[in-house]
C-alpha cells in the first residue's frame, strides 16, 4: 500500500506547531495538550517494551470500573496520562476508562479556553501477556463551562471532538491523529525518541473483502449481522481479529475492510465504550473517508451520550463495506 509521500523530515512536535501557526488566533493550548499526549505515548511505549523484563505483566488482582481484570500496565499507563495531562493548564477535565468518575482539574468559569481529554490508556491490554498489539486511544473536546455540573461537560456527542487519535504499540509504535483536517501518521524512532511524520491526508481504501469481528460471539449476534457474515463468507472474505480495537482498526485504516462489535448476549448494547473508544476511532475513520455507524442511518458521532462509560454497537471501516453491513441489518427477516 503506497502512503501519501512525505518529502521533508518532520517530528510530531514540529507538525503540531505548524498546525498551530496556521491559526493566527490559536493560543497554543491544544498544542500543549497534544504534546502531553506525545510524551505519554513515549513513556507508555517504554513500559510496554520492557514489560516482561520488569515483570509488570499480569493483573493487579482487582477489577476496574468496567468489571474487567486490571493489568498492572493499565494502572501505570493511566497514571502516566493523568500526570502529564494534569500538568497542562489547558486541561479542565480528564476522563479515563480506568476511573469511575471524570477528574476535574480546573473548574474556573472564566478565562481562556480549556479542554476535556478522554482516553482508554491501554486498549486491548489482555494482549500484553502474549506480546499482542495494544494501544492508547484519546479524544479531545472543548470544555463547556455552561454545564450545570462541571463533569457533565464531557457528555458531548462525538461530532464535537476537536481532535482524536490513537497510539498502537505494535511491531513499531505508531501515532495516528486528526484535528479535523485529515489524518496524519507518525512512527516513533526509539533511537532519537521522536515521532517522525510518515503520512498525511491518509485515505481508507473504499473497499476490501475483509471483516474483523469476534466470531466466538456469532450465535448471539442479531440476525442482520448473521446475514452479513453469511454473505461475506459466501463472497470469500478474509477475517482478521486481534482482540484490540486499535490494532484491528489500524489495519483497516491502511488496507480497508470493516470492523464490527455487535450487540451480544453478554453485552446487549455492544462492548465498546462510546466516549473514549468508538467516538475517537469514528472521527479518524470519517476523516480518512470511511464510515462509522452504531445502527443503520445513525453515525456514532451523532450518538448523544448520557454516561461517560456507556457502550455502543460499532460498525466502522470502508464506506462501501459499512454500507453492506447496514443493508443486511435493514433487510427484513424473510
Ligand atoms: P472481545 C479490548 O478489551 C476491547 O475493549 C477492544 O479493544 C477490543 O476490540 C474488544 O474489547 C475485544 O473484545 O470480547 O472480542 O475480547
Amino acid at each position: 500500500m503506497s502512503l501519501p509521500e512525505i518529502r521533508e523530515i518532520t517530528t510530531l512536535q514540529a507538525h503540531i506547531l505548524k498546525q498551530e501557526q496556521r491559526h493566527p488566533g490559536a493560543t497554543g493550548t491544544l498544542s500543549w495538550i497534544l504534546s502531553a499526549l506525545s510524551i505519554s505515548a513515549k513513556m507508555i511505549a517504554a513500559q510496554v517494551r520492557r514489560a516482561r523484563l520488569e515483570d509488570v505483566l499480569g493483573t493487579v488482582g482487582q477489577e476496574n470500573v468496567q468489571g474487567e481484570q486490571q493489568q498492572k500496565l493499565d494502572v501505570i499507563a493511566n497514571e502516566i496520562l493523568l500526570r502529564t495531562l494534569g500538568s497542562r493548564e489547558g486541561v479542565a477535565i480528564v476522563a479515563s476508562e480506568e476511573n469511575e468518575q471524570p477528574v476535574i482539574l480546573r473548574d474556573d468559569r472564566q478565562g481562556e479556553r480549556r479542554y476535556c481529554v478522554l482516553f482508554d490508556p491501554l486498549d486491548g491490554s489482555s494482549n500484553l501477556d502474549v506480546c499482542g498489539g495494544v494501544g492508547t486511544i484519546f479524544s479531545i473536546l472543548r470544555h463547556d463551562r455552561r454545564s450545570e455540573h462541571t463533569e457533565d461537560s464531557v457528555l458531548q456527542p462525538g461530532r464535537q471532538q476537536v481532535a482524536a487519535g490513537y497510539v498502537l504499540y505494535g511491531s513499531s509504535t505508531v501515532l495516528v491523529m486528526t484535528v479535523g483536517r485529515g489524518v496524519d501518521m507518525f512512527v516513533l524512532d526509539p533511537a532519537i525518541g521522536a515521532f517522525i511524520h510518515v503520512a498525511s491526508r491518509l485515505r481508507i481504501p473504499e473497499r476490501n473483502a475483509h471483516y474483523s469481528v469476534n466470531e466466538g460471539n456469532r450465535l448471539s449476534f442479531p440476525a442482520g449481522y448473521q446475514r452479513y457474515l453469511h454473505w461475506a463468507q459466501e463472497q470469500g472474505y478474509s477475517s482478521r481479529y486481534a482482540g484490540a480495537m486499535v490494532a484491528d482498526l489500524h489495519r483497516i485504516l491502511l488496507k480497508g475492510g470493516v470492523f464490527l462489535y455487535p450487540p451480544t448476549a453478554k453485552a446487549p448494547e455492544g462492548k465498546l465504550r462510546l466516549m473514549y473508544e468508538a467516538n475517537p476511532m469514528a472521527m479518524l475513520i470519517e476523516q480518512a473517508g470511511g464510515a462509522a455507524i452504531c445502527a443503520p442511518g445513525e453515525r456514532i458521532l451523532d450518538r448523544q451520550p448520557d454516561d461517560i462509560h456507556q457502550r455502543v454497537p460499532v460498525i466502522i471501516g470502508s464506506a462501501e463495506e459499512v454500507a453492506r453491513v447496514s443493508d443486511c441489518l435493514q433487510t427484513e427477516d424473510g
